[in-house]
């Protein structure tokens, strides 16, 4: 008999939702490296699945999902040292619907339901789509005078992403009950090893969401009565796929141009989150 558990993936448009998917697929499907996952058994729906991931092995960008797009997946997975099977749910969805809870402040009933049948969440982060905070010193200097900044009326979309994802998640813990998990997944994690800064390519995920969104991580932080979190640094295309597309086509095996940073360590192994969540 296998438990059911299910999680939602969370996260704004290009925040790498549908590439983990694509390359999770193959990686799974494929069998072609030993991960800590394996399917034991195929989803009868595979057509969106492998559309995905035939645009993963060509190294071609997805389409951003339209609002309204929900993709029910559910795959049975094996645990490599456990033994332990498990129906795990996640549903691809699209980063504008999560923008639009941002602003409207609502979340739909039938999202809330998702939330409430799931024991976690992998909220995505894109490290090259950050929008930044605005210092008031970057602004206007002390005493007022001129600057250069071009003033404009405040819109969302002006916000920085961590304070949109802090809000995101206030929302959506409000829904959720008993122990609950969250993967913090920083996608595209390949730019950040590919960066000649030595303290920074070799940041470990946990340390560089400090660095780089401390809103967010102090609210994980802080709130870790309610969840646990757990950080990966996931290179789910392996590099640039303008780029570097020679390289990543020259892998003998398509699963080794994925990068996954969990801790210190570094392996190929994309199923890490999800054994994660699952596991007790
Ligand atoms: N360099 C690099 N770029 C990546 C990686 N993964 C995703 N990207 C880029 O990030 C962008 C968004 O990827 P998607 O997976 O489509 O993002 P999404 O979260 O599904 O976006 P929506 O469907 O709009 O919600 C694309 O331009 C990808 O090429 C990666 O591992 N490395
Ligand atoms: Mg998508």
């Amino acid at each position: 008999m296998s438990e059911n558990k299910n999680c939602v993936l969370i996260g704004l448009p290009k925040s790498g939702k549908s590439t983990f998917v694509a390359a999770l697929w193959h990686v799974v499907e494929s069998s072609e490296l030993e991960s800590s996952l394996t399917i034991t058994s195929l989803p009868a729906d595979r057509v969106y699945l492998n559309e995905i991931r035939n645009n993963w092995l060509s190294c071609s960008k997805l389409n951003r999902n339209k609002v309204e797009f929900l993709k029910h997946i559910t795959l049975e997975v094996e645990d490599k040292d456990t033994k332990i099977k498990t129906n795990f749910g996640f549903p691809d969805l699209s980063g504008e619907m999560y923008n639009l809870q941002f602003e409207s402040r609502r979340i739909k009933l039938d999202f809330i339901d998702l939330l409430q049948k799931s024991n976690g969440i992998i909220l995505f982060v894109n490290p090259e789509l950050l929008k930044k905070p605005i210092l008031i010193s970057d602004v206007a200097p002390l005493g007022g005078g001129n600057t250069n900044v071009d003033q404009k009326e405040w819109e969302h979309k002006d916000s920085p992403t961590q304070v949109v994802l802090v809000d995101i998640l206030q929302m959506l813990l409000m829904n959720v009950k008993g122990s609950f998990k969250i993967a913090v997944v920083i996608s595209a994690w390949d730019t950040i090893l590919n960066t000649p800064d030595t303290d920074y390519n070799s940041l470990t995920p946990n340390q560089w969401l400090e660095r780089e969104m401390p809103l967010l991580s102090q609210f994980l932080e802080t709130n870790n009565d309610l969840f646990k979190t757990e950080f990966f640094g996931i290179s789910a295309q392996g590099g640039d796929y303008t780029s570097e597309k020679d390289e990543l086509h020259g892998f003998n095996r398509q699963s080794e141009r994925i990068k996954t940073k969990f801790g210190d360590e570094i392996s190929n192994d994309i199923t890490l989150p999800i054994r994660w969540l699952i596991n007790d």
